[in-house]
């Protein structure tokens, strides 16, 4: 059976189309064709052909903004249990890097996710996820790094695929086997770093991975230990992504852009060296505001440098217990603004059409003819709005994959 086209009216679109990389490219009064999962034709209502060649679903957009489904480019939303202790230990005075060097921090979420088996850790995420899609996401990146042992990372990375299954929403897996030095290899960070490396075919052979990442960082892993896993993500043709210069700058993002990397996240103490490696290699800036809030950071990313060399720029919430315990994709943008002085434009670009860079993916976040008909239809006038009004709710619909939501969805 052919798929059903739908036409969209009475709308104004933010396409994310134009010749400058930050561009909004607005549509006053315009119409948007699907059929199937993939839009056909993006344009003012008074070009749109008409009669459409084929029979086609009416849709009142009643004067709704509609900009291309969000997209969450970098979160660790599969985990076990919280960490809402370590917050209030922080508020008595220990710092994240203190917890972590006694033991908390990222090991105490790695025991609570070996605990937990598949269906406890697929119901702790999904209301994490439903979150998420209320605010308008259609594709979400999901990282491992809280298992740490073979059968621990297929878990959380299974749980991710179910996600995809459970709700109608696009996962990209990344596979952060070096996120942390597990506890049974204290000392032995080598040692654990050849076990990821051993991993990596296995659950690439399963279809769980879409890209690699690992945390580079002094509480983490070294440039060489980094480079061993860049090399083996390479010899299997996945792509690579890097924490790089959260919390100091340990050369990361240079390394990474070597290795043509997608992203490279986080980026607070990002060097000028480091920017134009990244911009040669076509690598985008990661932000987010989400870490830098929580973990109450007060060394801004440099935008003006990545502005500068023309690095694109994407937000995301990096969803996880420790550094940013967050489920609002919009709450990023309003902090992105307000406290990386990003431009509403840059902002609303960076949930859009950078994050898809970001992950690599050129059929979506933008809404022109062949890219994936992922729609979110908002209840204000103006991208601008979405970055504005912080802790309100202006999703109106969203559309995955072409399906216009039922009445009562
Ligand atoms: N950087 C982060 O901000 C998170 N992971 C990472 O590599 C923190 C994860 C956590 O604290 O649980
Ligand atoms: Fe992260």
């Amino acid at each position: 059976m052919p798929h059903a086209t739908h036409i969209l009216t009475n709308c104004r679109l933010a396409t994310m189309v134009g010749s400058h990389i930050n561009d909004l490219g607005l549509i006053d009064d315009a119409a948007l064709v699907w059929q199937g999962q993939t839009i056909q034709w993006v344009g003012p209502r008074s070009n749109l052909p008409t009669p459409w060649p084929q029979a086609a679903q009416m849709h009142d957009g009643q004067g709704a903004l509609v900009t291309p489904g969000l997209i969450d480019c970098h979160t660790h939303l599969v985990y076990g249990g919280d960490r809402a202790d370590e917050f209030g230990m922080r508020l008595h005075g220990a710092s994240y890097e203190d917890i972590a060097k006694a033991g908390g921090g990222i090991a105490s979420t790695v025991k609570a996710t070996r605990a937990a088996n598949s269906d406890d850790l697929l119901g702790q995420s999904l209301p994490r996820l439903d979150a998420l899609l209320a605010d308008g996401v259609t594709t979400i990146e999901i990282k491992s790094g809280y298992g740490l042992s073979l059968v621990d990372e297929r878990k959380c990375l299974q749980v991710a695929r179910k996600l995809a299954q459970a709700r109608g929403v696009q996962v990209r897996t990344t596979f952060l086997g070096a996120h942390a030095l597990p506890p049974e290899f204290t000392a032995r960070a080598d040692n654990y770093i050849e076990v990821v490396v051993d991993m990596m075919p296995h659950l690439h052979e399963e279809g769980l991975i879409d890209a690699v990442d690992v945390f580079c960082e002094r509480i983490a892993f070294d440039l060489t230990q980094t480079k061993q896993v860049f090399d083996a993500a390479q010899a299997l043709q996945l792509p690579v992504k890097l924490h790089a210069e959260q919390l100091s700058d340990s050369g990361g993002a240079a390394l990474a852009a070597r290795y043509g990397a997608l992203s490279c996240d986080h980026l607070e103490w990002l060097s000028t060296s480091g920017a134009k490696a990244m911009a040669q290699a076509g690598t985008t800036a990661v932000l987010l505001p989400g870490a830098f809030y929580f973990l109450r950071e007060t060394r801004v990313p440099p935008v003006d440098l990545l502005r500068q060399h023309g690095v694109p720029m994407a937000i995301s919430t990096d969803c996880n217990p420790g550094s940013s315990p967050c489920t609002s994709l919009l709450l990023m943008l309003s902090m992105a603004c307000t406290l990386f002085r990003l431009t509403p434009e840059e902002a609303v670009c960076g949930v859009t059409r950078h994050a898809a860079r970001a992950l690599g993916l050129a059929d979506r976040g933008q809404l022109q003819a062949g890219m994936r008909a992922d729609l979110a239809l908002w209840n204000v006038p103006h991208p601008t709005h979405l970055c504005y009004n912080f802790g309100s709710h202006p999703l109106k619909h969203r559309v995955h994959a072409g399906h216009w939501p039922s009445t009562g969805d």
